[in-house]
């Protein structure tokens, strides 16, 4: 059952999931089994805590589903830089530097010294992913607010591929400031990545359209719209799109900092 899909009572079928879960390597949370968590701070939403520490992750990443009225006053700050991505819906947003109506596509992120706010306004329930993460600092460098949308943004051939397109939320290219980046990443049907990667950095993504085949470390798992991935670092990973529809997923990952010892 899910409070996300109106699945609730005995079923005919037995009962099964797609959900898999091997810490400190990979997570897949299919939205069949998420529940609400009560989370302080979130008022007139039903929250799920999808990626956490608990898996292995260095970040915390939440679906908010904000009903009318539905609000946080403080996501972030004290060290936790955050992020928030309009998945549906619209919601208005906050913080010491800027102020933004966002719909759809719209997103926010907020440097670790200044928390953010959103509402919602509209009658409409506005579904949002959240993510924070404790800011690693370097001298004197600070990342700043960005708000934009994707929807204004051009894809970019990804590693040299134009069936494969990225747009990247953060300036967070050469600019050491910031110690993390969103991306969207979209493949046409029948695409894949290059090769299977193997990297240092952690991600959570959440996938908004579509359907693949993902490999996560030795295995190939059908993936498809509003699955949840955790991967840590260095989980072999790489798809291939399936179906007549874009294959389309949120990301985030860690960069521009040295390994601590
Ligand atoms: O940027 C990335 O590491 C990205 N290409 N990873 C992924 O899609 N699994
Ligand atoms: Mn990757």
């Amino acid at each position: 059952m899910s409070y996300l899909n109106n699945r609730i009572g005995h079923r005919e079928a037995l009962l099964s999931t797609r959900s898999v879960v091997k810490k400190e390597n990979y997570v897949v949370l299919e939205v069949d089994g998420l529940v609400k968590n009560a989370i302080p701070g979130y008022e007139k939403c039903d929250s799920t805590i999808l990626g956490s520490p608990e898996m292995g992750a260095s970040f915390v990443d939440y679906l908010v589903t904000a009903h009318e009225g539905g609000k946080n006053d403080a996501i972030g700050g004290n060290g936790i830089e955050s992020f928030l991505y309009v998945v549906s819906g619209a919601v208005s947003v906050k913080n010491a530097d800027k102020e933004a109506d966002l719909t759809a596509g719209g997103y926010i992120y907020s440097p670790a010294d200044k928390p953010f706010s959103f509402v919602n306004k509209s009658a409409e329930d506005a579904v949002l992913y959240v993510y924070r993460r404790r800011y690693q600092p370097l001298g004197d460098l600070a990342p700043f607010t960005v708000i934009g949308n994707v929807n204004e943004m051009e894809w970019v051939n990804y590693e040299g591929m134009k069936e494969c397109t990225v747009k990247d939320l953060l300036p967070a290219a050469g600019n050491f400031g910031f110690d993390m980046n969103m991306h969207i990443l979209r493949f046409e049907p029948g695409a894949s990545h290059g090769y299977i990667e193997t990297h240092f950095q952690e991600h959570g993504m959440l996938f908004l359209q579509g359907k693949g085949m993902y490999r996560l470390d030795n295995d190939w798992l059908p993936l498809e719209k509003g699955d949840y991935v955790f991967m840590d670092s260095y989980c072999p990973q790489a798809c291939y799109a399936v179906g007549d529809e874009d294959y389309i997923y949120i990301y985030s990952k860690d960069c521009n900092r040295d390994v601590e010892l």
